[in-house]
């Protein structure tokens, strides 16, 4: 059976269960998926940062990481060559481009360093979400925003303003918004004397930052909680209910990351909260494993239940975007199997009957709710996504990994 004569049969399954296969797909194209840099070369960027620091660890020593903005443009390339649809690419501000020998601290960083990757996006119709790079820097070693040293703050603070500028520089651009989302480590490993003080700091900062003028229909600004690091196990700043209300209070958005949480509190059970009190939202898809937060997105029950979360709140609402870093596999492998997986656990949701199990559930007929969501949990959903790759011209089923394979041989091992 050819992969249209295989879609065909599933389509005919998915109508008796009430599905519109057709609708499905016309849907899943237009959801773009953040494809983050920074699982490309172990989160190290361009500005000579040297040792990752923040809490964060990519660990594994894979051969071929990308060195250069060229090679890593290059890699991105070849992973959004076997990824259907068309999406975004997510950078950080340790991503800047320098050219003949210029170098500038990240409290200077202007549009023009970001020129290569703003005409990367547009030779291929991509959008660019940003952030602000708050740690791998030397002021970075003890606090950023929330910092007691005013010095250290102001510079943190100018940084975010800067980044601002090369949001709206994006957004201006490429046609498209610029999520620009705010994340930084500060924390105590033990228990602090004074939770307030770095908090009422980290509030100011945020405050000072947004007073700059800024085109809030362009730049999206977003900030990100984390309810510990590696070294700050005991407190961070940034907590959620802190940039919850921080958010809610000054009409920005809250970026919600899966790993950010107790390990057994979801993400997606908080989307339809948020997006009752927030017109948007945005997402770090990322995949938590007891501590650590930033493996490969798999297609599995948490990433299925936050698709699905996206699809019933209105995927428009959701911006989303992946986060994750792992450097002991072959990086653009990483990149693939995760998008990938973002968009098959959409497919998933998009192929439920969502309105009639709604229903049944106003009707309190569990028996039978639950009854569809098993049963249509053996659908064949495979087809569909085959047929999906095709006619988006990328690779069915594992072929991809043949091509990533070529890739490593003839261009990763050479970087030595
Ligand atoms: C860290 C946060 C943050 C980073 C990236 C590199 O815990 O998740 O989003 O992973 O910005
Ligand atoms: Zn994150």
């Amino acid at each position: 059976m050819t992969v249209k004569e295989r879609y065909e049969a599933a389509r005919e399954m998915y109508k008796a269960a009430g599905v519109d296969t057709d609708a499905a797909l016309e849907a899943l194209a237009k959801i773009p998926v953040s494809m983050h840099c920074w699982q490309g070369d172990d989160v190290i960027g361009f500005d000579g940062a040297g040792a990752l620091s923040g809490g964060i660890q990519a660990t594994g020593n894979y051969p071929g990481r990308a060195r250069t903005p060229e090679e890593l443009m290059m890699d991105m390339d070849k992973a959004l060559s076997l990824i259907p649809g068309r999406h975004r690419i997510n950078l950080h501000a340790s991503y800047a481009v320098f050219e003949d020998g210029e170098w500038v601290d990240r409290d200077k960083l202007e549009p023009k360093h970001f020129a290569k990757w703003v005409q990367f996006a547009k030779e291929r119709g991509l959008g660019i979400d940003f952030n602000p790079t708050l740690f791998s820097h030397p002021k970075a070693e003890n606090a950023t925003l929330s910092s007691e040293d005013p010095e250290i703050r102001k510079f943190w603070i100018d940084h975010v303003k800067a980044c601002l500028k090369i949001s709206q520089y994006f957004a201006e651009e490429l046609g498209t918004h610029c999520a620009m989302n705010i994340w930084i480590p500060d924390g105590f490993k033990d228990i602090p004397a004074d939770r307030t003080a770095p908090r009422a700091r980290l509030k100011d900062s945020l405050d000072q930052i947004l007073s700059i003028d800024y085109d809030k229909d362009k730049v999206f600004v977003a900030v990100e909680s984390k309810v510990f690091g590696i070294g700050f196990e005991s407190f961070t700043v940034g907590s959620h209910e802190f940039y919850m209300n921080y958010a809610a209070k000054n009409d920005i958005l809250c970026l919600l990351d899966s790993g950010h949480y107790h390990p057994t509190e979801m993400v997606s059970d908080k989307i339809s909260s948020m997006l009752l009190f927030f017109d948007k939202m945005a997402l770090h898809v990322t995949r938590p494993v007891r501590w650590d937060s930033d493996h490969v997105v798999l297609l599995d029950d948490e990433t299925k239940e936050i698709a699905k979360e996206i699809i019933r709140g209105g995927a428009d609402r959701v911006l989303l975007a992946l986060d994750f870093f792992d450097a002991s596999i072959n990086r653009i492998s990483a990149w693939v199997v995760g998008m990938r997986n973002m968009q098959k656990a959409l497919l998933n949701a998009l192929l439920l009957p969502n309105e009639q199990l709604a229903k049944l559930q106003e009707e309190r007929n569990f028996t039978k709710q639950m009854m569809i969501q098993e049963e249509l949990k053996t659908y064949p959903m495979g087809d569909v996504w085959d047929y999906f790759c095709e006619i988006n011209g990328v690779p069915v089923k594992e072929a991809w990994y043949d091509e990533v394979m070529k890739y490593e041989k003839e261009v990763l091992a050479e970087r030595k």
